[in-house]
């Protein structure tokens, strides 16, 4: 069996993880499923040139027309921010995906999977799914957790958002063997806003040291991945009350309404955009660039390191 027949990797990204450079993954449910159009696409393309200035090269992850795609063209993205048959593909849907020549845009746990097949090691996005509140009658856990701790990639985020129960998902990457990491802060970021109440596993100032850290864990043998939370930079902070909220009544709608499984995530982020007058959107926009930021100086560390031994 030869993987190649499933996955094509852009010419810059081959090279870069030839010669040692450093590559970035993003994601591209966030693109199809988590953004209205056009500041999608606005978004990616911006996310994208922010880690070339960070000096590393961006690989965006999707699956177009059944294969799996390390890195795309410009035109790619502004299909998967417009077209309507882009299936959401998290782990459950690759094999039918690629084996029926869809289109799919891929959650964290997709994105995982198909960076480390391809060897990159560092992806940034803007939220992890986790634990839904309620997941005690509804069991809807996002198998981003499950990726996590069995697919050895860095995730870097801006913490769990609180349309999740962020205790639970804690408790979840706890049992799971999964480090959460404060960059810059002992809370746990709570996407839209700076904090939230709880305590990550450790606080690295430096992108030195979750380099360091990575490695450390994956010398070790240790399988899966490393939640990397950053929180929102204070002037794009929203106000508690208002996301709060917005969450509450985007939770209970979603409720009266029956949604459920794949729907939930994308559901609660539109209502919650509406419900904001678009202020939440502004937000998750300028998260996403600081993770980029961020991401993008811990994969040129750790390039770095993998480069001295
Ligand atoms: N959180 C966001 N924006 C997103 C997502 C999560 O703030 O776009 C997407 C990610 O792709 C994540 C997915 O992997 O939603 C989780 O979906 P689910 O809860 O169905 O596993
Ligand atoms: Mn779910």
């Amino acid at each position: 069996m030869n993987i190649s027949r499933y996955l094509k990797i852009k010419d810059d990204v081959a090279e870069a993880l030839k010669t040692g450079r450093p590559v970035v993954a993003l994601e591209s449910t966030i693109i199809s499923h988590g953004m209205p159009y056009p500041k999608n696409i606005d978004t990616a393309l911006a996310v994208e040139e922010i880690v070339r200035a960070g000096g590393a090269v961006p690989a965006t992850i999707a699956i177009l027309n059944g294969q799996i795609r390390i890195g795309l063209e410009r035109e790619d993205i502004e299909y998967l921010g417009t077209a309507k048959d882009v299936l959401k593909a998290s782990r459950r849907d690759l094999g039918h995906i690629t084996a029926n020549g869809l289109n799919g845009a891929t959650t964290v746990a997709a994105t995982m999977i198909a960076a480390s097949l391809a060897g990159v090691k560092v992806f940034v996005t803007g939220g992890i799914g986790g634990v839904h509140r309620g997941a005690e009658n509804s069991f809807d856990i996002s198998a981003d957790l499950q990726e996590l701790a069995a697919t050895d990639v860095a995730v870097i985020c801006a913490g769990a958002k609180s349309i999740l129960d962020i205790g639970l998902t804690l408790e979840y990457l706890e049992t799971m063997g999964v480090p959460v990491i404060g960059f810059g802060t002992d809370e746990l970021p709570a996407f839209y806003t700076r904090r939230s109440g709880f305590s990550v596993d450790y606080r690295y100032d430096t992108a030195a040291e979750v380099a360091a850290s990575l490695k450390a864990k994956w010398d070790l043998g240790l399988k899966g991945g490393m939640v990397i939370a950053n929180p929102i930079p204070e002037e794009f902070e929203m106000d508690h009350k208002t996301i709060d909220g917005a969450i509450n009544q985007a939770l209970n709608e979603a409720g009266a309404k029956g949604i459920k499984g794949k729907e939930t995530t994308p559901f609660l982020l539109d209502r919650v955009k509406q419900l904001t007058g678009g202020e939440s959107l502004e937000s998750n926009i300028q998260l996403v660039y600081n993770n980029a930021r961020v991401g993008t100086a811990i994969a040129v560390e750790l390039a770095g390191l993998e480069k001295q031994q």
